[in-house]
């Protein structure tokens, strides 16, 4: 299988860039940090074709996918990995430029890269689209605000996609992960404060890239006829939290 991997320069999209590496496949590893890619290439060889793309650019897009060559098309799997959290603020205090990012990011950069390999994967009747979601898309907290907005636009797309897909050979799935540690996203997300970041998995063991690696794996060899709509995951230190009460507030 020939797969495209965005935000494959850190965190889960590293991971599974190795994981379909090392399962015999070819990846084309997708981001923006070029220094980076070319470290994975030279960590995993000629089966890694970098690719340095800003998915919030549709012009980085067009032209890295234009780009490839003829023997890395057409991409049987793509995995819409690349996405972030800013900040933990309460909407009221947070930055409009923070939102834009995220949306540009999380959702504008998945659908673009979706909408332009979809013919490809249409006219062969066949392919595979992986989103990376996230609980923030179902589950409401605190800070969450346009982040888990973002992550449920995911999941419901994926839905919406797998409805139009019906009767053909292409599949789409949303792995949605809870707390996951050992990746850049909470210092990303804490704008680049570590101590802070480092504090989030305290006293717990959380979700690694591998794990998230292992369930794309197992999603994309699964038999052709199989379709896993969703994968929620945590580990086993996370749960859900309850509705909050705020007491002896003005209305
Ligand atoms: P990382 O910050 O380690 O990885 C994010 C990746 O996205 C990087 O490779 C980064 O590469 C890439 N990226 C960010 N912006 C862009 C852009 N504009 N264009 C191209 N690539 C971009 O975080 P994770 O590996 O943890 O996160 C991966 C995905 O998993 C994200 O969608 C995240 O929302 C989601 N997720 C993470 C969870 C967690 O707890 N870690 C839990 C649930 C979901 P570069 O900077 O080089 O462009
Ligand atoms: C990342 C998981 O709980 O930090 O998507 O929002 S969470």
């Amino acid at each position: 299988m020939i797969v495209l991997i965005t935000g494959a320069s850190s965190g889960f999209g590293a991971a599974m860039a190795r994981k379909f590496v090392a399962g015999g496949h070819r990846v084309i590893a997708a981001a923006r940090r070029t220094e980076k890619l070319a470290g994975l290439q030279q960590e995993l060889g000629a089966a890694l074709l970098p690719l340095t793309m800003d998915v919030t650019d549709k012009t980085s897009i067009t032209q890295g996918l234009a780009g490839l060559p003829a023997a890395w098309q057409p991409i049987d799997v793509l995995i819409n990995n690349a996405g972030l959290a800013l900040g933990t603020e309460p909407a009221q205090q947070t930055s409009l430029a923070d939102w834009e990012t995220m949306i540009a990011t999380n959702v504008t950069g998945l659908v673009t890269l979706t909408h332009l390999l979809l013919p490809s994967m249409v006219a062969r009747n066949s392919g595979m689209i992986i989103n990376i979601g996230s609980v923030a898309g179902s589950t409401a907290y605190p800070g969450g605000n346009v982040y888990g907005a973002t992550k449920a636009f995911v999941g419901q797309f994926t839905k919406n996609l797998r409805a139009d897909f019906a009767g053909t050979g292409i599949r789409v799935t949303n792995i949605a992960p809870g707390l996951c540690g050992g990746s850049e996203f909470s210092q990303v997300r804490l704008h680049g404060d570590e101590a802070a970041a480092a504090k989030i998995y305290e006293g717990t063991q959380p979700l690694t890239s591998e794990d998230i690696a292992e369930t794309a794996y197992w999603v994309a060899t699964l038999p052709a006829h199989v379709n896993i709509n969703i994968i929620e995951m945590m580990p086993t230190c996370q749960g859900f939290g309850s509705l909050n009460i705020k007491r002896n507030t003005p209305a």
